[in-house]
């Protein structure tokens, strides 16, 4: 990979070259300090999920491309050329059982060997896995079934051993408890017994590790889900203690939500604690992030940098990626994503919040959103890449992506495969 992103950095280091010293220009010219940006841009760094690496389906069918990866191992080689090409993604955020290492310890010192580490790991009991006892038909943590909680539980507490052992050091509880029908479900009970058997989970959490409770409209619950809403997820978050905080799923919203508000919310009530970026048009449809509301994305990474100059480094939410292709290279899309999430912070970065909150104390409405837009519209490309290139990634990392030979190359060793991605979730 090193060779394809020296090649292609060669190609367009000219045209890199002018873009940068005209923007740098402009930039001290409005009286911003570039060096500090450069460095603000190159903090951001965010995790890729295991189940990002494979071709994504939908209930209607999965069109693999070749040369996906047939284990956990081979998805941690993909998760490396990612963070050659990108330097923004040092971390994987693991799923089990999808990507459940037969020897943690040996995925640990492969990973490192690698230079990547492990993020959040994230529970599974939305589906029955082959061999288990109790159905999680009728849910998981809520069931009306002791015997059913137990087991969800238990699998919460055999993920945090394995986090445990990974280095990892919170676990993301996405459940897709819920009802399909009025008078299905009691809906007071089953939200009492779900933080019942949190509390557990919670108190096995080693002294270190941090709880992430995800909450999501619809889907599979098409009712009522348990989990349902950023207020469901902060009552939970608040009554189990103050290592448990809420994560915001970008997607998990119904149509038209103001989710930088609820960024806002969530960060008023100390209770922010991690990110799957993504994007969508109608749903849960887990799109490259940027790729339909760049807008959305940049007031919401606004409200983060916001946050993070308020609270200083104690305001650290674990940033994770959230998505799944079914068109795209899954490797292709994860750079586009990774690119666009530092494009909308970069933007973020810039906007200039003396003058903002001045507009803002004023009352000049016309002066503020100007002062957002201002930041919004200037094109940060040749910052982003100058970050990246300076950490010894691609400026382009599409392109050196695809004269690198790096899928055709996997193709032919990758032949048989095994894994089977999430279809529609
Ligand atoms: C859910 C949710 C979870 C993710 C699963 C695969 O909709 O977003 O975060 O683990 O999908
Ligand atoms: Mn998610
Ligand atoms: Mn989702």
């Amino acid at each position: 990979m090193n060779d394809a992103i020296a090649r292609g950095n060669a190609t367009f280091e000219d045209r890199h070259a002018r873009d940068l010293d005209a923007l740098s220009e402009r930039l001290l010219a409005d009286g911003s300090d570039v060096g500090g940006h450069l460095d603000g841009i190159g903090s951001f760094e965010v995790a890729v999920p295991s189940w990002a690496l494979g071709t994504g389906g939908t209930r209607f069918g999965r069109f693999p491309g070749g040369g996906e990866p047939r284990d956990v191992y081979e998805k941690l080689d993909d998760v490396a050329v990612l963070q050659e090409l990108t330097r923004g993604t040092p971390r994987v955020s693991l799923h089990i059982p999808w990507d459940e290492p037969d020897d943690p310890e040996e995925l640990k010192a492969h990973a490192a060997g690698l230079g990547l580490g492990f993020d959040a790991v994230n529970s599974n009991t939305f589906q029955d896995q082959p061999g288990q006892t109790l159905s999680y038909k009728f849910g998981s943590l809520c069931h009306t079934d002791t015997g059913v909680r137990e087991q969800a539980v238990a699998h919460n507490l055999h993920v945090i051993d394995v986090g445990r052992t990974l280095g990892s050091d919170s676990i993301t509880i996405w459940l897709a408890d819920g009802s399909n029908f009025p008078g299905q479900m009691h809906l007071r009970r089953s939200f009492e017994r779900t933080l019942g058997c949190l509390e557990r989970i919670y108190a096995a959490l080693p002294e270190d590790w941090r709880l992430f409770t995800e909450h999501k409209p619809y889907e599979p619950a098409f009712y009522a889900t348990v989990v349902q809403d950023w207020g469901s997820s902060l009552l939970l978050a608040q009554a189990l203690g103050e290592r448990a905080s809420c994560l915001v799923d970008l997607g998990h919203h119904l149509p038209d939500t103001n989710i930088e508000l609820v960024v806002a919310r969530l960060v008023t009530a100390g209770k922010l604690g991690g990110f799957h970026f993504n994007d969508a048009k109608y749903g849960d449809d887990d799109l490259t992030a940027g790729s339909i509301r760049p807008f959305q994305l940049f007031l919401v990474m606004n409200e983060l940098v916001d946050a993070g100059h308020h609270l200083g480094p104690s305001f650290a939410p674990a940033y994770m990626i959230d998505q799944s292709h079914n068109l795209k290279d899954p490797i292709e899309a994860l750079a586009m994503t990774v690119e666009n999430l530092q494009r909308a912070w970069a933007k973020a970065l810039l906007v200039d919040r003396d003058a903002l909150h001045h507009h803002q104390e004023q009352n000049d409405v016309v002066l503020a959103e100007r002062t957002l837009r201002a930041a919004y519209e200037t094109d940060v490309r040749p910052l982003v890449a100058e970050v990246r290139r300076r950490k010894g990634g691609a400026l382009d990392p599409v392109s050196a992506f695809r004269s690198s030979g790096y899928r055709e190359k996997v193709s032919k060793v990758r032949t048989f495969a095994g894994y089977v991605p999430p279809q529609s979730l």
